[in-house]
């Protein structure tokens, strides 16, 4: 797969493998929000990889005509770290539903947020198990009611955005499924981030959770005097929030990177040892 000078197209993303999804599936906005993204960040295709673990939403690497990884159930974030590790040039974005970056993979997101690696994780969030037939799932809200709680989930929903901030991602935000022009500048400063970002996205599932009006009634974009630069802020407005914002919550755009901080020391520990001031500092 070698590119041509010639500036990509958002079809020039479009593999040939057709989407599975239902009709009205969120995750189709999240796919082309994608393409239109990557066209406009001008990724070379032979530079990009698109990884991701199980679920509906994980099958979107089959859709994209870059490199790709489908790799096991809450797995994807170790698979990205490893290959961006490897290969520093690449572009690295990990797709994942609320399932695999929250419930088998919740183990792997701290970290991944932790060591700041320069991957985009995409949470495509529909509150529930869509590939296996709509279980209950860490985002559902209480009360919901599906065969795997038939009387109602009685577990407190987790945020993935404020786990994000609390993590300590260094670009954290929020996107809707229909709203796909915010959604493709969301997913375009992700990516722009050097280091690790988190996009949240309500995807809602037509199938077995459809929140299109609960969403339609709640999102809000967040406030004009909003200063994404305050983590601490962030944390309250996630933790109390009553309307669904959408936009950055968070970013850090001074921080150094994981590979920025390994090159430094690097830099440090391979300057010549000169004792006199190495002692200088006890004197
Ligand atoms: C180790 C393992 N455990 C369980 C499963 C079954 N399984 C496949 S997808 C999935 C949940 C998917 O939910 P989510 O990540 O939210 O994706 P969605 O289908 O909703 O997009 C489960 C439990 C599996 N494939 N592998
Ligand atoms: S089951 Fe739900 S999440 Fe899966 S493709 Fe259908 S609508 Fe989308
Ligand atoms: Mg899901």
């Amino acid at each position: 797969m070698v590119e041509t000078a010639a500036p990509l197209k958002m079809k020039d993303y479009r593999s040939d493998v057709k989407p599975v999804w239902c009709p009205g599936c969120g995750d189709f906005a999240v796919l082309s929000a994608t393409y239109k993204a990557m066209a406009r960040l001008g990724l070379k295709r032979e530079e990009t990889v698109v990884v991701s673990g199980i679920g509906c939403s994980s099958r979107l690497p089959y859709f994209v005509r870059t490199y790709g990884m489908h790799t096991l159930h809450g797995r994807a974030l170790p698979v990205a770290t490893g290959l961006k590790l490897a290969r520093p040039d690449l572009t690295v974005l990990v797709f994942g539903g609320d399932g695999d970056l929250f419930s088998i993979g919740a183990g792997h997101t701290p970290h991944g947020a932790a060591r700041d690696i320069d991957v985009t994780v995409i949470c495509m969030d529909n509150s529930t198990y869509g590939l296996t037939k709509g279980q209950t799932s860490p985002t559902s809200p209480l009360g919901h009611k599906t065969k795997s709680t038939p009387y109602g989930a009685v577990v407190q929903p987790l945020s993935p955005v404020l786990l994000a901030l609390a993590f300590g991602a260094g670009w954290v935000g929020r996107a809707y499924s229909a709203k796909p022009k915010q959604l493709e500048d969301l997913i375009v400063a992700a990516v722009q981030h050097r280091g690790f970002s988190f996009l949240h996205v309500e995807s809602p599932c037509t199938e077995f959770n459809n929140t299109y009006n609960y969403f339609d009634a709640l999102v809000q974009d967040l406030p004009p005097d909003y200063d994404p630069t305050d983590r601490e802020g962030a944390i309250r407005l996630a933790l109390t929030e009553e309307r669904v914002h959408l936009g950055v919550f968070f970013r850090d755009d001074r921080r150094q990177d994981y590979r920025a901080k390994i090159e430094a020391w690097t830099a440090e520990r391979s300057r010549p040892f000169d004792p006199i001031t190495y002692l200088q500092q006890y004197a």
